[in-house]
């Protein structure tokens, strides 16, 4: 695989409003002090564009903010996420590789969107999405249990839920949205009743821990990348949950029964021996929860960012 492109955009997004604990806001910092950008730069030569800025977005959040279709913290969520959005589309209409820290996992609404958009226009090409993830967040307002955002980016990416109000993602249009057909998700296991329903509904291709298990981590990155195609620009949207517990305590709903830290790092390099990854979200580190996990989570975020970035064992 041959780098085309070495610039980097980096987008810090310390946002928590998609769930419900405080602490996730945090992460960017944490992973950024633990050395990130400093080993983008001198060990894997990326010219990297960040504007020295973790942003809270708190000019854009409303006073008041009542609950919409169940949804907790509507609006709120939306203006970040468009905001962004055009964030995210600014750099990777530039080329740029796109690299955003979270935050709770509601941002990919802003991520995806800008890369999908962004992708059509430079390459003409539609993109796909690996979704890691122990949840499937593809929840519509409706089938939520929680109302938490968090559990909803993909329904609202594919346009399974959708809402003409702009302050309610009516902002999100077709240009920003990806087919569920270009979807995989990898390390599913706490999927809600709904949820089963539509990735059945609509066929969606799916890795639980189930398929892990049987086939092996190689055989899985195989047959996902095989569903996407070779030549299809991809994002990569990365909940630290994915990782069992052991690994990564320090996160909001951590479920037992997990990846190992090589399986998300394996996972990670696969995607970027491709040479076709534009995107790469790191979400739901959360260095406020496990004392004594959040240095442990921390570092196992910087190792699937570094693995995604091209940094080989030999
Ligand atoms: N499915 C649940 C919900 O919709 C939990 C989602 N939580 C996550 N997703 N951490 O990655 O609320
Ligand atoms: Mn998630
Ligand atoms: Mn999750
Ligand atoms: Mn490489």
């Amino acid at each position: 695989f041959l780098k085309t492109n070495d610039d980097l955009g980096l987008v810090a997004v310390g946002f928590s409003g998609g769930q419900c604990k405080a602490g996730v806001d945090a992460a960017p910092m944490a992973l950024i002090e633990s050395g990130l950008v400093d080993q983008l730069q001198n060990d894997l030569a990326y010219k990297v564009h960040y504007d020295n800025e973790v942003h809270a977005y708190t000019s854009l959040l409303p006073s008041s903010d009542p609950p919409h279709r169940g949804m907790k913290n509507p609006r709120a969520v939306s203006a970040v996420t468009q905001e962004l959005s055009s964030q995210v589309y600014a750099h990777a209409k530039e080329g740029r590789f796109v690299l955003t820290l979270g935050g709770d996992h509601s941002i990919a609404i802003g991520t995806i969107s800008g890369t999908a958009k962004a992708i059509r226009e430079r390459l003409g090409r539609d993109m796909a999405v690996i979704w890691v993830d122990a949840h499937a967040d593809i929840n519509t307002p409706e089938t939520s249990d929680s109302g938490n955002i968090h559990g909803m980016p993909v329904a609202f990416l594919t346009g399974l839920a959708s809402e003409n109000a702009e302050n309610a993602f009516g902002w999100l249009k077709p240009e920003h949205r990806v087919s569920v057909k270009k979807l995989v998700y990898i390390g599913l296991r706490d999927i809600d009743r709904g949820e089963k329903r539509i990735l059945r509904e609509h066929g969606i291709k799916a890795f639980s821990m189930h398929d892990i298990d049987r086939h092996g981590i190689g055989k899985v990155m195989d047959m996902a990348l095989g569903h996407i195609g070779t030549d299809t620009p991809i994002h990569l949207s990365f909940d630290i949950d994915a990782l069992d517990p052991s690994f990564a305590p320090s996160t909001g709903t951590a479920v037992r029964g997990g990846l190992t830290l090589r399986e998300g790092d394996f996972i990670a390099e696969c995607v970027h021996e491709t040479g076709s990854l534009v995107a790469l979200d790191l979400v739901e580190v959360n260095p406020s929860l496990e004392q004594n996990g959040a240095a442990e989570t921390v570092r196992a975020g910087v190792s699937i960012v570094r693995c995604a970035l091209g940094d080989t064992l030999l």
